[in-house]
């Protein structure tokens, strides 16, 4: 993947004073590396080769505190995390290791010896993308703070050989195509081919004298591969556990010899698949049988890893299981444990089922992403009795036993049986994997305030009720490691200024910078940066997309997932408001903005994909139109991923989180802007309210309808026709779109969308229109007030320090997995 997201001639860094000795030793190691490990002669390597030469060095450093760290862990007995997820979306680890192994010059100085460019490098690296978007996201965010807070603990997922697919826009179109990170090998992973563990599937279940026991009719290996997860200042380092399935059988020699070549190598290439690619949906359950697979595969051998491991280390007592491993699950996706490892507990150890369910609701804890009924995971039951026949036996018995307790604890008020059972009889006979993963776990928690506010009232409110002390909230964070200080120098050097270096290791003493809201000097600094940021920015446009973006305009971007309850199409018939506004009134004192927006849709999203093609529309009319002269701009940016985040952030004036309220969980996004000076214009929605509690109304832009009167709304039923209709530039503006102002080659093209705004209006983008649009007008305004924006830009990031993934992991270890962190 090529790629320039860092320029080169601009970053301006945290300067740390390069000893000359551990420049010069990290010089003899990247040639070493380059030598010994890559096998090429200095005068010939290619920035790929020096790279991995690089990396590898860099990764001699990582191991030797990993090992310490492990240590550690083995002799002090203590309690470890598990952290199940199918994403972690880690993104590129050469600049985000050395930046927390403070060796950023150091090795800059070292490849500046060999006639070598560090920026250049960085640039070469592959974002690991195992992941969708933010719920893969927050999982990296959380290894490092575990790290960071020697927090002992194991992430496990799937090492796919794919990870998200590669977006490019073709004629305005999402076009899909195979990402492949591995090609040129992974130097930050170790493989363990002698850990490896046998994963079943199908098969049948006997009773041997009262026990059960499987024998599954296929078997795929679990091999493991390891990348280190190093914490702030090298401290300590943590474990990422990648799963990959291998076919226990790796080939059928007599159907290789009797010439069946292809038929041979089969089982092999089924068993290969499972951790072949990931998902691209975001939100929409693809439910297929492979993605099943997947979930068992990663969850089985996760289990049976941590199980051997706790084994060994305590003297084979099963029985001190919970207080020894935290098991959280990362949403439904590896909900299939509560069975797995009831199964391990009562058909492997012996041990009794009503201790066995005691052990494994103390051990296992479940965070729940997304409250849309498309996203809730269900399996056919069919399905799950033919792929995993003791677990659904294991599903059937929890079922029995809670619906029990159900009878005997439920007053008269109480919700129906059926509402409550795991097993949903309305849509065909299907598990509820989330009913699963709440009667598994001791806590539930939602991301956000107001996401746990409506899971209690909404998806969990009859389980809520019979286990009212379940639901917590640990609203999410982010690593400022990686989205301050390593994506945003310049400003990162502004505040230890202003703060102090304290700051670099306690995100909350961000919290002094507020001092400095009014102060003229800063402003000057900030407005210098910010320039800065975006002139980089600038020319990462022009070189990827020939559209010159003036760094002196508003930059206002929307970047995250492409779906409609994320609402880009409310942004982008405001946007085709502004146009038409700035065509009727040219003389009027318009403030210069670029709409940037970035994104993927999930591959079979189709409506997801016509926005995007909407967006790329509207930019090449906008774009192209001489009367705008400069004051609008549209730009799309393809392939959004974590390495195009870190080099839109920075250079971000102000952020759009206008998810219908009610439906984004948190946002992570949103935070990440936030901290990075960007005002946010935004709804009631996720962690944006609790964004606003911090930085105080005035320095945020809220609209719109809020969750309770979205529900109301939706009650009311439709009223958008009349909506419409009372609004005149929201009418012309839907009517250029159906007339195929933007589209001449084909009018109809967004038939869809329009019928859809003016029919159901399921994401209340016609109802919250003037709201933004009012909101909009006053960013212009702020925007007038140079003063007054940075003020509020200053008092955004004095008080993002909260959002800190370090204070998310504190209160998961303090509340729900009871494990000590360390101060770093
Ligand atoms: C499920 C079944 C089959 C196929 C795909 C899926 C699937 C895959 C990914 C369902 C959901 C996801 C991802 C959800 C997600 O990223 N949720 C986001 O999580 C963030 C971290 O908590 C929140 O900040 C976001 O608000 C939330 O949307």
């Amino acid at each position: 993947m090529s790629s320039d997201l860092i320029s080169t001639a601009d970053a301006s860094r945290i300067s740390i004073p390069a000893e000359d000795e551990d420049v010069a030793a990290l010089r003899r190691s990247v040639v070493a590396k380059l030598t010994y490990a890559v096998g090429r002669d200095p005068l010939v390597a290619t920035d790929r080769d020096w790279f991995m030469a690089a990396a590898l060095a860099v990764r001699d450093h990582i191991l030797e505190r990993w090992l310490a760290s492990t240590r550690t862990n083995f002799v002090s007995k203590g309690k470890r995390v598990y952290y199940l997820s199918l994403e972690f979306l880690i993104g590129r680890l050469l600049h985000d290791s050395l930046n927390n192994l403070g060796l950023v010059e150091r090795m800059r100085a070292a490849l500046a010896e060999l006639g070598v460019d560090y920026d250049r490098l960085r640039n070469i690296e592959p974002d690991a993308a195992l992941g969708n978007g933010g719920l893969g996201r927050l999982a990296a965010c959380f290894m490092e703070s575990m790290a960071t807070l020697c927090i002992a603990s194991h992430g496990y997922g799937i090492r796919y050989t794919h990870g998200l697919f590669r977006q490019v826009i073709d004629k305005g179109w999402q076009k899909e195509l195979p990402e492949d990170w591995l090609t040129f090998g992974n130097p930050w992973e170790v493989a363990r081919p002698d850990v490896m563990h046998p994963i079943g599937f199908g098969g049948t279940v006997e009773t041997d004298a009262g026990r059960c026991v499987w024998s599954p009719a296929e078997i795929v290996n679990a091999v493991a591969y390891d990348t280190p997860v190093i914490g702030w200042r090298g401290h300590y380092a943590n474990t990422l556990r990648l799963w990959s399935a291998w076919a226990a059988d790796s080939i059928h020699l007599d159907a290789f010899n009797r010439g069946d070549h292809v038929g041979a190598l089969e089982t092999r290439a089924r068993a290969n698949a499972i951790s072949q690619v990931l998902y691209p949906g975001d939100d929409t359950p693809a439910g297929q049988e492979l993605r099943l697979r997947q979930e068992f595969f990663f969850t089985s051998a996760s289990l049976q890893d941590l199980v051997a491991r706790h084994m060994r280390q305590h003297n084979g007592d099963i029985r001190l299981l919970p207080d020894k491993a935290a098991i959280q699950l990362n949403d439904t996706h590896p909900a299939i444990a509560v069975a797995e490892l009831m199964r391990i507990l009562v058909d492997l150890h012996e041990i009794p089922w009503d201790e066995a369910w005691r052990i494994t609701n103390g051990t296992i804890a479940y965070t729940n992403h997304t409250l849309l009924p498309e996203a809730l995971e269900s399996w056919p039951v069919s399905l799950m009795e033919r792929l995993l026949p003791r677990h659904m036996q294991i599903v059937y018995q929890i079922n029995r036993l809670h619906l029990d307790a159900v009878c005997a604890m439920q007053r008269s008020d109480g919700a129906p049986l059926a509402a409550l059972s795991l097993i949903d009889d309305n849509a065909g006979r299907r598990v509820r994997m989330s009913s699963l993963a709440f009667l598994g776990s001791h806590r539930i928690n939602g991301v956000s305030a107001l996401h746990t506010e409506l899971m209690r009232q909404t998806v969990f409110r009859d389980l809520h009720r019979l286990y009212p002390d379940r639901i917590v909230n640990k609203t999410n964070g982010i690593t400022l490691r990686r989205w301050l200080f390593a994506a945003n120098p310049r400003l990162t050097a502004l505040l230890t200024d202003i703060v102090g270096t304290r700051l670099l290791d306690d995100g909350e003493a961000l919290t002094a910078f507020a001092g400095a809201a009014d102060d003229a000097g800063v402003h000057e600094r900030l407005a210098q940066i910010r320039r800065a940021n975006k002139q980089a920015l600038a020319k990462l446009v022009a070189d990827r997309l020939h559209i010159a973006i003036d760094p002196d305009a508003l930059f206002d971007v929307q970047i995250k997932r492409v779906h409609e309850y994320k609402r880009q199409l409310l942004n982008i018939l405001e946007t085709i408001a502004l146009y038409n506004e700035i065509r009727a009134r040219p003389t009027f004192n318009w403030v210069p903005r670029v709409r940037i927006f970035a994104g993927k849709a999930a591959s079979s999203y189709h409506r997801a994909k016509l926005i995007i093609k909407l967006i790329n529309d509207v930019a090449h009319v906008v774009n192209g139109d001489p009367a705008v002269r400069g004051l609008l701009k549209v730009v799309f940016l393809p392939d959004y991923n974590v390495s195009m985040a870190e080099a839109i952030i920075p250079a971000a004036d102000l952020s759009e989180q206008i998810s219908t309220a009610g439906m984004e969980a948190s946002g992570t996004g949103n935070m990440k802007l936030a901290l990075n000076g960007a005002l946010t214009i935004g709804t009631l929605d996720g962690a944006n309210v609790e964004i606003r509690e911090r930085v105080g109304a005035d320095n945020i832009f809220i609209f719109g309808l809020n969750a309770e009167q979205v529900v109301e709304r939706r009650r009311r039923g439709p009223g958008a026709r009349e909506t419409v209709a009372d609004l005149p530039v929201l009418q012309a503006v839907l009517d250029a779109v159906a007339y195929g102002v933007f589209s001449h080659d084909e009018p109809g093209r967004f038939r869809e969308l329009m019928e859809e705004l003016t029919g159901s209006d399921h994401f209340m983008v016609t109802a919250d229109f003037a709201a933004y649009v009012e909101a909009q007008r006053n960013v212009a305004l702020r925007w007038q007030n140079r003063p007054a924006w940075w003020r509020s830009s200053v008092l955004n990031t004095a008080n993002l320090g909260w959002f800190s993934s370090d204070r998310a992991i504190r209160e998961y270890a303090e509340d729900i997995w009871h494990a000590t962190p360390r101060r770093p």
